[in-house]
């Protein structure tokens, strides 16, 4: 199965700040490990910073994988660009988030993703990603 995660702004500090929020491993470490994880599958990472460089990532990849992990960060609260492509593609797209956006800001409880995500996973840590790429592998 090829799946690609792709993760939003500020994504690139994790293990590198704010640890007692997100945790103190890099992504790059942590994906080595998913990779070992499912030696059978092909994941693939990307990460921006520019909401237009996501929405690209998302046309290209979109039609080709059989599945998408996305955590946009803080574009999941803002970006109607994210969203719409979400709902544009035809890969089936699972939206992460570290942290628990329900016991944080209000703002962070709305999401212009969900409404297109095949699925949600919320406040389970970096083992959120490992949730999805299991959910794409043994669907219910
Ligand atoms: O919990 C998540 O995964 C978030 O998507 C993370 C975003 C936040 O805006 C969302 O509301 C929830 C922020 C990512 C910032 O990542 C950092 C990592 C380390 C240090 C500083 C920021």
């Amino acid at each position: 199965m090829n799946i690609a995660i792709i993760n939003g702004p500020n994504l690139n500090l994790l293990g590198k700040r704010e640890p007692e929020i997100y945790g103190s491993e890099t992504f790059e470490l942590y994906f080595k490990k998913l990779q070992q994880k499912f030696p059978e599958h092909h994941l693939t990472y990307y990460q921006s910073n520019i909401e237009g460089e996501l929405i690209d990532k998302l046309h290209e990849v979109g039609f080709a994988v059989d599945g998408v992990i996305l955590n946009a960060a803080a574009y999941t609260h803002t970006s109607v660009g994210i969203g719409d492509a979400v709902k544009a593609i035809s890969s089936p797209v699972i939206e992460v988030h570290i942290s628990n956006v329900h016991a944080r800001e209000d703002f962070r409880a709305h999401s212009f993703v969900a409404p297109h995500a095949h699925g949600i996973i919320i406040g389970m840590g970096l083992q959120g990603y490992d949730l999805a790429v299991t959910s794409f592998i043994s669907p219910h």
